[in-house]
Order: C-alpha cells, then structure tokens, then sequence
C-alpha cells in the first residue's frame, strides 16, 4: 500500500470529519446564519472521488457541499469565515453554506436547487473539450436529482457529444424524508447505462477503494472516451439539513444502520494509513494540526467584520 496517498486521504477525511463536528459544536449558538446540509457519513466517498481529480480539473456540486470544498483544495479559514457570514468568507460572506465554491482550486459552482448544477457542470466540460484544456468536469448530485428531467437531457448530451464529464451520485436514498423506493420505479445504474457511458457501482466506505474505482473512470474521461458514471452509496449520518440525528423521526432506524457506523470512513482510513506504513505518531501529529487549523479558523471568523452594506449588490448576476 502507498503511505504518501493513504496518508493524504486519510487527511482530507479527517479534516472534512472535525470541521464539521466543529460546526455541531457550535451552531446552536446561531451565529453562523446559513443552513447546514452536513457530509458526515460520505467523507470516504468524496475524498476519494476528488483524490482521483488534479487540482485544475472543475467539480460542481449540491446544497451538501462542505467536503467537496474541503477536499478541493478550498482553506479552513475561507471556509469558516463564509460560514460564519463575514467579510473575509470565500464570497465576502454572501454565499453560506449551501452556495460554496472556490475557483481558485477548481470547485466553480455549486447550487441549492435540485438538478441544476448538473446542465452549469456540462457546460464546463464542454468548454475543456473545445479548449482542449486536457481537464475535466466532475459533477457531485444526490439521488433525487435524477428525479429531474435536467439530469436525463444532460446526460444523453453528456454521452452524445462524448463530453469529458464525471457524473458523481452520491446515494443516500433519501431526499430530505423520503425513500428512494417510495420515489423511482427505476434503477439508476439500469437506466443510465442504456445511454451509452461506463458505470462504476460501489457501497464502499473506504477512501481509497473510492479512489481506484474513482481512478479508473476519471481516467477513461480523460482519454476523452466520454462521460462515465459513479454510483456511490452512503449513509447519510445526520438530518436532512441541521446539525441532529434523525434516527427517532419514525422513518429509518438506527439499528438498521449499524453496518454502516461499523465501517465508518475516518475509521477504515485511519487504519489504511496505519497499515499502509504512517506510524501512530504521524497519524496523531497530523490530527492535532488539522484540529489546531480548524480552530485558528474559527478564532479568525468570529473575529472578523461582517461585510458593509455595499457588498450586498456586488457580484450578484441574478
Ligand atoms: C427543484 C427543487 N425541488 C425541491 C427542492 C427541495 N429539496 C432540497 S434538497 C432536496 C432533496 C434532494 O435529495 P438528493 O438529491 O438525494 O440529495 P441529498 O440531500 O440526499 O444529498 C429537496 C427535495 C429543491 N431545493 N429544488
Ligand atoms: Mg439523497
């Protein structure tokens, strides 16, 4: 096994894991205005995915976005400074939670509106195809989002034009409450191969297995053999949006759950790292500095301005 990347995704799973248990920590003191849509549960999943991209390649994604911004490259401190609505966020504060992005690493949009971000990721790729930029687009949505027609028109284009886009399901099942039984008389792995393109189906938990399932299809894209397609499931950990478990809401059962807290992803990636040769000092060194940035982050928001009231009509097109 490869210490150098085990090590590295296991820092990008941990990073994305304590930041957002700082958020629980602090939310319920109703600083930080924005609604929250937590990755907690899918950090092997998206660490794994943005592992097998370089840093020029474009990623677009959801309302559930705090992993993909900090697994592309996005700082701690722009992060929690957009959070936290103030002057020295990303987007001077006017973005939150579920608007995040950071061009300068690549992640160039991300949208709250089911399906939308997906026809915005298409243009990317058409673009790094045009420009033969040698980049591709990877586009991160949830189950629901194939419930919209925007997904299928972006995908038969996607697949007609052999366009260099990743599609990145990220399946938890559910939208919002409801099952995805009670939702799609569909199988999306089915049905999205019928429209020509490669597709990757993995329930793992495990960085770095997402990696190499990751690996094989952004590189197939890359050859420029058009989009291809992975259909990751996940546990999502907490409620729909907010920082609480909804296991006692009356429509999943924890108990039902316990294979997935069994192969919890900061878990099976801390121990990839160990056997992949980083000894427990390593490891434990590079927790305590992930922790430390995380709270030097949240000391700068909470010290920073909020932004004047002039910022409010600057960089806004709709
Ligand atoms: C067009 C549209 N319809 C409904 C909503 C309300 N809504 C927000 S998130 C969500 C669930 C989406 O589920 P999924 O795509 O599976 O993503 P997840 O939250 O599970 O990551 C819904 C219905 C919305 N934002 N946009
Ligand atoms: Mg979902």
């Amino acid at each position: 096994m490869n210490t150098t990347l085990h090590t590295e995704l296991y820092r990008k799973v941990y990073t994305v894991r304590m930041a957002e248990e700082r958020i629980r920590a602090d939310y319920m003191g109703d600083e930080m205005k924005t609604p929250v849509h937590l990755s907690l549960g899918e950090e092997g999943l998206v660490a794994g995915v943005v592992h097998a991209l370089t840093a020029t390649d474009k990623v677009f994604g959801t309302w559930r976005n705090h992993a993909l911004y900090l697994t592309k490259g996005g700082s701690l401190d722009d992060f929690f400074c957009e959070l936290y609505g103030r002057e020295t966020g990303v987007a001077c504060g006017k973005a939150g939670s579920m608007h995040l992005s950071s061009p300068a690493h690549g992640f160039l949009a991300s949208s709250a509106v089911v399906g939308s971000i997906l026809p915005v990721a298409l243009g990317a790729a058409y673009a790094q195809k045009a420009q033969a930029t040698g980049d591709i687009a990877a586009v991160f949505f949830g189950d629901g989002a194939t419930e919209e027609g925007v997904f299928w028109e972006t995908l038969n284009y996607a697949a007609l034009a052999k366009l260099p886009l990743l599609f990145v399901c990220e399946d938890n099942g559910l939208a919002i409450h409801s099952h995805i039984q009670n939702r799609q008389s569909y199988d999306i792995a089915t049905t999205v191969k019928t429209f020509n393109l490669p597709v990757f189906t993995s329930d793992s938990t495990d960085a770095g297995e997402i990696h190499e399932l990751a690996a094989t299809a952004a590189a197939a894209v890359r050859r420029g053999e058009g989009p291809a397609f992975l259909l990751l499931k996940y546990l999502r950990y907490l409620e729909h949006v907010g920082v609480n478990e909804d296991f006692s809401a009356g429509y999943r059962c924890k108990e039902d759950c316990a294979d997935w807290f069994d192969r919890d992803p900061v878990r099976v990636q801390r121990a990839n790292a160990l056997k992949a040769g980083a000894t427990e000092a390593e490891i434990a060194a590079l927790e305590n500095g992930i922790r430390a940035a995380i709270e030097a982050a949240v000391a700068k928001a909470t010290a920073s301005a909020f932004p004047a009231l002039d910022e409010l009509r600057k960089d806004v097109y709709a």
